[in-house]
C-alpha cells in the first residue's frame, strides 16, 4: 500500500503541491504558489490507507477537472484524451507530475566516466518532463503519458536519453547494476512521437528500451510524448487515486553517445554508489520537479545554488527522517 507524506512549510506564503514516498522513506516535493493550485492543497489527512472511499470520491471530481482542462485548452498537461478510449474507465482518475501545466527536471553531469564527476555545471543535458497516470473507475491504471523536453544541452558530446519501465537496465549498461521497482504490473505496449512527427511502436514494451531523443545535438526544445496502454489494469490497482505520480517508477537513463556502455541514471532512482563520484560525492544526475534553471556553462552548481550541498551530503550518507531543506536546495 502507498503512503504519502505531507509536509508543512511554515512561515511560508507557498503551498505543498505533491510529496511520495519511495522503498528507502526519502520525501521529495515541490512548492508551487497557491494560487497555481489547480489540484487545491492537498489534505495531510490523506494517504493513510483507511479512508479508501471517501478518497476515491473526491479523486474522481479531480480527474474530471483535470480531463475538461488539458483537453480542451491543452493547458500543458500531457495529451489526456477528453474521452477515454478505454471503456472501462467513464470516470478516470489523473494522478500527474508535477501539477498541470508545470514541468518536472532531471539534470546530467554527461562524462560518468570521469570519476571527479567533471565540471560539475549540470548543464550538459537538462530535460523538462510531465507524467500523467490515468486511472479507470476503478482504481487500475490504464494508461501513461509523458511529455519529454530538452531543456538544456551545453556539452561537446552528443545524447541519447532511454526510459526504462521494468527497473533493471543492467544488460545495456555495464555500470548500471542497482535495479529499481518497475513501473507497473504486467505488460503494455508503447508508443512514442517524436518532434518530427515520426512515431515508433513498441509492443510488450515493458523489458524494451524506449528512446525518448535520439539525439541532443540541434534538439533543444524539442518534446517526445510517450504513451504507455497498460494490457493488464487488474494487476495495478490502487485503493485510491493517487494525486501525484511517483516519478522514482520511471527511470530515464543518459547515455552519452561517446560512453556507449554506460549509463546515468538520477540519484532519486539509483541512490547506490553507482551514481555519485568517487572523488567528491556529486550524483550524475538528479531530479528537480520544477522547471529548473541550470547553472551557466562550466559554473559549479554550489556556486549558483548555494544549498546544493546540503542535498549532496545527504545522498552520500542518507539519514531518516529527512530534513525539510534537503530538498529544497533549488529553491
Ligand atoms: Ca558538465
Ligand atoms: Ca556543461
Amino acid at each position: 500500500m502507498k503512503t504519502k507524506n505531507i509536509v508543512t512549510i511554515s512561515a511560508s506564503s507557498l503551498v505543498l503541491m505533491f510529496a511520495f514516498q519511495n522503498c528507502h522513506n526519502s520525501v521529495k516535493y515541490s512548492e508551487i504558489p497557491s494560487t497555481n493550485g489547480a489540484l487545491g492543497a492537498p489534505d495531510e489527512s490523506e494517504g493513510s490507507g483507511d479512508g479508501g472511499n471517501g478518497v476515491s470520491g473526491d479523486n474522481s471530481a479531480l480527474g474530471g477537472d483535470q480531463l475538461g482542462e488539458s483537453g480542451q485548452e491543452g493547458s500543458g498537461s500531457p495529451e489526456i484524451p477528453l474521452i477515454p478510449e478505454n471503456p472501462f474507465d467513464p470516470g478516470p482518475g489523473i494522478s500527474l507530475l508535477p501539477i498541470d501545466g508545470e514541468w518536472a527536471s532531471i539534470a546530467y553531469e554527461d562524462n560518468i566516466l570521469d570519476a571527479s564527476a567533471g565540471d560539475r555545471d549540470y548543464n550538459d543535458a537538462v530535460f523538462n518532463y510531465k507524467i500523467s497516470e490515468q486511472y479507470n473507475s476503478a482504481n487500475q491504471l490504464v494508461r501513461i503519458f509523458f511529455e519529454v523536453r530538452l531543456r538544456e544541452k551545453i556539452s561537446s558530446n552528443d545524447h541519447v536519453l532511454h526510459l526504462k519501465l521494468d527497473g533493471d537496465a543492467s544488460a545495456q549498461f555495464d555500470n548500471i547494476k542497482q535495479q529499481s521497482a518497475p513501473a507497473f504490473n504486467g505488460s503494455a505496449d508503447a508508443k512514442i512521437t517524436y518532434s518530427d512527427g515520426s512515431e515508433t511502436e513498441i509492443v510488450d514494451a515493458k523489458s524494451k528500451d524506449l528512446i525518448v531523443f535520439k539525439s541532443t545535438s540541434n534538439t533543444k526544445g524539442e518534446i517526445s510524448k510517450i504513451t504507455i496502454e497498460l494490457k493488464n489494469p487488474e494487476l495495478n490497482v490502487n485503493s485510491a487515486v493517487e494525486k501525484y505520480v511517483n516519478f522514482l517508477k520511471y527511470r530515464f537513463i543518459l547515455q552519452n553517445k561517446g560512453q556507449s556502455r554506460t549509463g546515468i541514471d538520477i540519484a532519486e532512482v539509483n541512490p547506490s554508489q553507482e551514481m555519485l563520484s568517487n572523488g567528491n560525492g556529486y550524483p550524475f544526475g538528479f531530479m528537480i520537479p520544477t522547471d529548473w534553471q541550470p547553472p551557466a556553462e562550466h559554473q559549479l552548481i554550489d556556486d549558483k545554488y548555494p544549498s546544493f550541498h546540503k542535498y549532496r551530503e545527504w545522498l552520500n550518507a542518507p539519514t531518516y527522517p529527512i530534513a525539510d531543506d534537503i530538498f529544497k536546495w533549488y529553491l
